[in-house]
């Protein structure tokens, strides 16, 4: 048994965070094996007296740490048993690349396809349940060749369907979280279904429960020949995260993979009105990190000369200059205060509260940044993706992903 003890510091002079981190038991041991052996490929070692070798174990926990962008040690530390229980896709993780496919032979033929919804969730309406695995579909035929045919009987390329623990393939769900979905690569027969956990809770497009059009246009991912990508900012990464469904555009990493099997649309080739695919930020640019300290340093400056904040305020959590509309904002608990640069004079109408102005939005934040027109914000253990001018809230990334570079 160890005892980890996790401390961040998170800026020069504002706050230090000292997380005690729970022991690994036995119980994390196991649950650290079958996680493993159905995502990692980790095999029963044949025999009758043979027990695996630690090193088989070691082994493919480094693989795991690696594929996540985690500390590589080959131990189940906490950080690796924290992302182990995070909710994720059913598919196992075989590649180390950013996006991969399952074979340039596992693709479909045919542009046309077919699908079928063979039964609904009580979670949400049919037609929100239509809506959702509709627009998944799209996410993929605007940017390929593939056209997708609703049948209503008989066998579709693409059926789904939503079952619960033993549900007709070898592939069992596991009640509540955990695997949400599954999905099979292209070929006849089952190859293409898509299969998603009825234990579950769906939603049409709210942050609590996990939102179907999500969940679906990754697996339908599988469904036309990608495996899982190492990109945090990918959908076809294999942990869930939020993304608002209204704002989500296809990232630059997924559109490479597929197209790398089918080729883009020829319908909209050379559209130059078409929304540009959001692309991860480089974890180790060093300009990321400069702009965040220098960020930190003006909020000690201001910190220090106490321009006009309330008394009560003993302590700002973080602070992001706004380049184009030329103000500081600074966090503090669950609300933030707003300062003109130019007019040198504290905005009126503040504080505010987070959520007001940052969608999703509710705990406290860690550190606030700004690049390439994008707003970051952390909180907790995720990272939002604003844009401050409209307010909309485009991603929500592991925060992990940007203390690959610091260890
Ligand atoms: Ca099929
Ligand atoms: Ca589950
Ligand atoms: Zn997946
Ligand atoms: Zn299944």
């Amino acid at each position: 048994m160890k005892t980890f003890n996790l401390c961040i510091l998170v800026s020069l002079a504002v706050a230090v965070y000292c997380v005690p981190i729970s022991h690994v038991t036995g119980q994390d041991e196991d649950f650290a094996e079958s996680y493993l052996k159905k995502f990692f490929n980790l095999t029963e070692e044949k025999g009758p007296t043979s027990r695996r070798g630690v090193s088989a174990v070691s082994s493919k926990l480094s693989e795991m740490q690696r594929f996540f962008g985690l500390h590589i040690t080959g131990t189940l530390d906490a950080d690796t048993m924290t992302m182990m229980k995070k909710p994720r896709c059913g598919v196992p993780d075989t590649n180390i690349a950013s996006f991969s496919t399952f074979g340039k032979n596992l693709k479909w033929e045919k542009n046309s396809l077919t699908y079928r919804i063979v039964n609904y969730t009580p979670d949400m309406s049919a037609p929100e349940v239509d809506d959702s695995v509709e627009k998944a579909l799209q996410v993929w035929a605007k940017v390929t060749p593939l056209r997708f045919t609703r049948i209503h009987s008989g066998t579709a390329d693409i059926m789904i369907s939503f079952g619960r623990r033993e549900h007709g393939d070898s592939y069992p769900f596991d009640g509540p979280d955990g695997t949400l979905a599954h999905a099979f690569a292209p070929a006849p027969g089952i190859g293409g279904d898509a299969h998603f956990d009825e234990d579950e809770s769906f939603t049409f497009s709210s942050n609590t429960g996990y939102v179907l059009f999500l969940v679906a246009a990754h697996e339908f991912g599988h469904s036309l020949g990608l495996s899982h990508s190492d990109d945090p900012g990918a959908l076809m990464y294999p942990v869930y995260s939020y993304n608002n469904p209204d704002t989500f555009v296809l990232p630059r990493d997924d559109v490479n993979g597929i197209q790398s099997l089918y080729g883009p649309n020829p319908d909209t080739d050379g559209d130059i009105d078409k929304p540009e695919p959001p692309t991860t930020p480089d974890a180790c640019d060093s300009t990321l990190v400069l702009d965040a300290v220098a960020t930190l340093r003006g909020e000690m400056l201001f910190f220090k000369d106490n321009f006009g904040l309330p008394k009560r305020v003993k302590k700002i959590d973080a602070a992001l200059y706004d380049v184009e509309s030329a103000k500081t904002l600074f966090f503090v608990g669950s609300s933030y205060y707003s300062y003109d640069e130019a007019k040198k004079t504290m905005d009126q109408g503040f504080p505010k509260q987070l959520d007001q102005t940052f969608s999703g939005l509710t705990g406290k934040v860690t550190a606030a940044l700004q690049v390439k027109g994008f707003t970051y914000i952390y909180s907790g253990s995720y990272m939002f993706e604003y844009s401050l001018s409209t307010g909309r809230l485009f991603r929500v990334l592991r925060n992990s992903y940007f203390l690959r570079c610091s260890n």
